[in-house]
């Protein structure tokens, strides 16, 4: 009997299964070249690492669980990873880290595109063994699934030539930071192809995909030979300090709507796919918090890192007063998901999930 496990083309349609993540055994990595890159001069992770407080990992993991218990409710399949030890430290003949990241959060790791699932490279040296966490349900999707496609990109080396070494001196500045963003100018060099999944957005034939800290243009290029049916788009947010991920930034809702980071916005000569074919991209409402919570990489924005369950509905942390106001306003169903506990795991609500089903095929909404 076939059966379809794996089918998702969008960030859209109609959510019947997914992955969400988990808090266990999470750690702070050791300092590396791309993730220091990241880290803000200010931050309280300056300095640190290692294995997350127990009781952070506790209260992330009940949030993590309830979302879940709460798509479940909804009748949406929710499927766990399996933690490895990242307390283990990875040796590969061009690297040694003394330990790793965490099973959280999946959509840096998976990238579904239809019948596919592709693990991406990655560009933290911490992060080169995260795809394991997942395997047991990719093993899984494989047996049950005839028509189910598991894919890996080429393990990159993450020798030290992957990084430019002006990013690593300890203060650059804000300022500096911005000019180099707007010269494209970013801690990975293009020694060979790094991207994280969680770069890409998904929109049927045309993917779109951030070029930043955690994939550059040979990452882009990968993804374009490997999807020969695609439209690939590149897009850069100069007004982004720190660019990684494309979800706290760009958010489409639905067919002809995307939330754009007011801070980040899509400069205008990268415009011309959406305003040719009519799709409004509008500023997201502020975030609730001026600051984020404790030992987070990531900033305030994760207010429109959002999943939407349907064209119709959407999940949205339930601190984000602002951004759930104007989720109303725009014709959603908002679903209040409390997460922000979770934030310092890796990211929001889109961010600690990873697609399996959505229903619906692959659309070409660019014509
Ligand atoms: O705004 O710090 C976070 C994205 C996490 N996946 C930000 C980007």
């Amino acid at each position: 009997m076939t059966k379809t496990i794996v089918n998702s083309w969008n960030e859209w349609d109609p959510l019947r299964h997914v992955i969400v993540g988990r808090a266990d055994d999470c750690h702070i990595p050791p300092e590396e070249p791309a993730l220091d890159a990241k880290v803000p001069e200010d931050s309280d992770m300056r300095g640190q690492w290692g294995r997350r407080p127990q009781e952070t990992i506790d209260r992330a993991n009940e949030l993590l669980d309830n979302f879940a218990s709460l798509l479940t409710k909804r009748g949406i399949r929710v499927d766990r990873p399996t933690s490895i030890d990242h307390s283990k430290p990875v040796t590969t003949p061009d690297f040694h880290t003394d330990s790793q990241f965490g099973c959280m959060p999946p959509r840096d790791v998976l990238l579904t595109v239809g019948a596919e699932i592709l693990e991406a490279t990655m560009s933290y040296r911490c992060r080169w063994f995260e795809y394991l966490n997942y395997r047991p349900l990719l093993q899984r999707y494989w047996e049950e699934d005839p028509n189910f496609r598991h894919e890996a990109a080429p393990k990159p080396r993450l020798t030290d030539a992957d990084y430019h070494p002006d990013y690593l001196s300890e203060k650059i500045g804000v300022a500096q930071r911005l000019k180099w963003a707007e010269e494209k100018h970013f801690v990975t060099t293009e020694e060979e192809p790094l991207f994280d999944a969680a770069d890409v957005l998904r929109f049927g034939r045309d993917l779109v995909v951030q070029h930043g800290f955690t994939t550059n243009l040979k990452g882009i290029e990968w993804l374009r030979r490997h999807f020969p049916d695609h439209r690939v788009h590149t897009v850069n947010f100069p007004g982004d300090p720190y660019p990684i991920h494309i979800d706290a930034t760009f958010t489409p809702l639905r067919p002809g709507l995307i939330l754009n980071n007011p801070q980040r916005r899509l400069p205008d000569d990268q415009r011309k796919l959406f305003n040719d074919n009519d799709w409004e991209i509008v500023d997201a409402a502020q975030p609730a918090h001026n600051t984020p919570p404790p030992l987070c990489y990531s900033s305030t924005w994760l207010s429109m890192n959002v999943l939407v369950l349907d064209p119709k509905t959407v999940c949205v942390e339930a601190s984000e007063v602002y951004q759930m106001e104007q989720m109303d306003k725009l014709g959603m169903e908002v679903v209040p998901v409390e997460l922000r506990d979770a934030y310092a795991f890796g990211g929001g609500l889109h961010c600690c999930t990873a697609d399996v089903y959505r229903e619906g095929g692959c659309e070409d909404y660019f014509p």
